[in-house]
């Protein structure tokens, strides 16, 4: 049985206080929770503060390009699908500059279980609005509050018959514990849209704030498409948390023939580490 210490990584340069530490938490929790070791896991991040989270944990990690979190996640996948890939990103990271990323990874519902740490602002470049920062939030560089309606990732996501859809909340760590061992279970594509509260750049969207609003879903049946609609339209005084949408598409792996038959990482025959080494010099 692994440990939290198997996990355990880099010291964490977050700002105390910010939610990322306990998504860090739950991250570690699950997988321990489900049983795996640092070796069978795949960490992919971005650019963000949420994409440094595969800096403080040790397993096989892949830090990238902003935006490009799910097309590595993807290739990695494809390339060894007994790896269990998670995708970590950031609201501006996930739903602004890897947007596209995301529609087409939804669409192929290949086996990766994708953690957006949804803080409402680009924690990393210190405080510009985000794709998800709510209409008239005043930035630093939008003095006269943000102009834009903001993009409503569960909704989006119902809408692409998205195979496992959850939202979580960093101040809720058993929840969001649960949410992610749901995520690696699900059998394809799995996103969990996870509040976040940025104690340094975002002054509106606070723990106080998030606590006011953030309830369980209970009583809910997240086969129920409709019922997912309107759950992921929910967005004010109240906000649900928990599986909003799910269904048994059947994952990408299970379609293609090359992948039925075996890992294609087999296929090529491994390369010993050190002559893959040195390609890269
Ligand atoms: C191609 C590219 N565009 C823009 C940037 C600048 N940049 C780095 S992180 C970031 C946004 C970070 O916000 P988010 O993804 O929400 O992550 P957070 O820091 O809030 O966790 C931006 C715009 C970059 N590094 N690369
Ligand atoms: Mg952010």
């Amino acid at each position: 049985m692994p440990s939290m210490d198997d996990y355990r990584g880099q010291e964490p340069a977050w700002c105390p206080g910010c939610g990322n530490f306990q998504i860090l938490t739950a991250v570690k929790q699950a997988l321990i929770e489900l049983g795996l070791m640092p070796h069978q896991v795949l960490l992919v991040s971005g650019i963000g503060q949420s994409s440094k989270l595969p800096h403080y944990m040790r397993c096989n990690t892949f830090n990238g390009l902003h935006g490009r979190t799910l097309p590595v996640a993807t290739g990695a996948k494809l390339a060894n699908h007994e790896l269990v890939v998670i995708a970590v990103a950031g609201d501006g990271d996930c739903y602004g500059e890897g947007g596209n990323h995301l529609i087409h990874t939804i669409r192929r519902n290949i086996d990766i279980t994708l953690l957006v740490h949804n803080n409402q602002i680009y924690g990393l470049t210190k405080g510009q609005a985000s794709p998800t920062s709510d209409a008239g939030m005043v930035t630093k560089l939008q003095p006269h509050g943000v102009v834009l309606s903001p993009f409503n990732p569960i909704a989006f996501a119902v809408s692409m018959d998205a195979g496992f859809v959850a939202r979580g909340f960093s101040g809720d760590i058993p929840h969001l514990t649960e949410m992610i061992k749901e995520g690696i279970g699900h059998r394809g594509f799995s996103m969990i849209d996870i509040l976040q509260p940025c104690v340094t750049f975002n002054k509106l969207n606070t723990y106080a704030w998030y606590r006011e609003r953030v309830y369980r879903l209970s009583d809910h049946d997240p086969y129920d498409r409709r019922l997912a609609f309107e759950r992921a339209l929910e967005w004010g005084e109240r906000i649900p948390i928990g599986v909003i949408y799910r269904n048994h598409r059947p994952a990408f792996e299970g379609l293609v023939p090359a992948l039925k038959k075996g890992l294609l990482v087999e296929d090529a025959g491994r390369p010993p580490i050190d002559t893959l080494l040195n390609q890269l010099y």
